[in-house]
């Protein structure tokens, strides 16, 4: 018998109101929040600050690199760190609470598959090794909502070269972590666990691809998917997999979570494309994280200057979900 869980996300999103943020907003206070509707934007605001704060975050300074500018307003780091998805914490979007179980430190990264030499990395040796930089960079959810965040990290083309592979590694297969104690949404056990995600050679040494340390210039909160992350903002947002511990160096085209969820939903290219739907919903256009305002999709997400090239041959494939 195969049983089809679908995520609440696959169905909701597709017609997002700011309803919806104010019915997140109000399950975050509880019952206190049953007021929240009528209460102006600034009372709103403090709801943050009483209710149940999350812990602060040490900065994480990096040189601003300037070519990367979002191209629109950046959405409000509040707005940004506290409408998650990461359903090992939960499978709807306020888990930044329940994300701060999340073990980070130490933190391996295992390098393991067609490399010369497969090893375990700390990450604070890792950090020796990469400078830092800050980009800010579009964010775009299948769900067809979207933000502007400044990401601290470093690309993933270096993770690349220090990896090493060897030449008949083709993809890089991510797994992120599943840990039973600290993960509550491990407790569904239909979902595929661990999370894995993978691109190819190609796109991981593409000058976009990123690993993301911080957000906003601190060290990345945990529900975005601490301590480290892949960003990849020409893809729609679940490629970019959180909390990463193993990269794999493989052959074969990895299957990702959501791939092995509902494989005719979402495959394993998932790039922007405002004229591709969704088999349930329009992608012409995204709701941005903040103001709720809608504006156009666009193809590659805006990033078809350092990215379209890749797929140029690839006629058969299925690029755009
Ligand atoms: N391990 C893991 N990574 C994940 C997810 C997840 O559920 N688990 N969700 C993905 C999805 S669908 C999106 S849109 C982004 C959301 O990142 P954010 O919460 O920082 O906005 O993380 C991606 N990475
Ligand atoms: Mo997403």
């Amino acid at each position: 018998m195969r049983i089809i869980h679908r995520p609440d996300w696959t169905i909701s999103e597709a017609r997002v109101t700011p309803e919806a943020v104010a019915l997140a907003r109000r399950t975050l206070l509880g019952g206190a929040g049953a007021a929240l509707a009528i209460r102006p934007a600034a009372a709103q605001l403090s709801w943050f600050g009483t209710a149940k704060p999350l812990p602060a975050r040490p900065p994480l300074p990096a040189r601003h690199d300037p070519q990367f500018t979002g191209g629109r307003p950046l959405t409000p780091e509040e707005a940004a760190i506290t409408y998650n998805n990461f359903y090992e914490f939960g499978t709807d979007k306020n888990i930044a609470w329940a994300a701060q179980t999340l073990p980070v430190s130490p933190w391996n990264i295992e390098i393991a598959g067609l490399v010369a030499k497969p090893r375990t990395i700390a990450l604070e040796d890792l950090l020796k090794q990469e400078s830092l930089e800050e980009r800010i960079y579009r964010h775009r959810c299948v769900e067809a909502w979207a933000m502007t965040v400044p990401w601290t990290g470093f690309p993933l083309a270096a993770l690349v070269k220090l990896a090493d592979p060897l030449s008949s590694a083709r993809y890089l297969r991510f797994t992120t972590l599943a840990d039973r104690k600290a993960m509550p949404g491990l407790e569904q056990p239909w979902y595929p666990w661990p999370y894995i995600e993978g691109v190819t050679m190609a796109e991981a040494t593409n000058e976009l691809a990123f690993l993301s340390l911080g957000m906003y210039g601190k060290i990345i909160p945990k529900q975005d998917g601490a301590p480290i992350r892949l960003t990849l903002p020409w893809k729609y947002g679940f490629k970019s997999a959180k909390s990463i511990v193993k990269v794999e160096f493989v052959e074969k085209r990895p299957v990702g979570f959501w791939q092995q969820v509902q494989g005719n939903e979402y495959g394993f290219w998932a790039n922007v494309n405002p004229a591709v739907p969704h088999p349930r919903w329009s992608q012409a256009q995204e709701r941005l994280l903040g103001t709720n305002e809608m504006v156009p999709t666009q193809i590659w997400n805006g990033y078809g200057k350092y990215v379209a090239e890749l797929y140029a041959g690839l006629k058969n494939e299925r690029l755009f979900m």
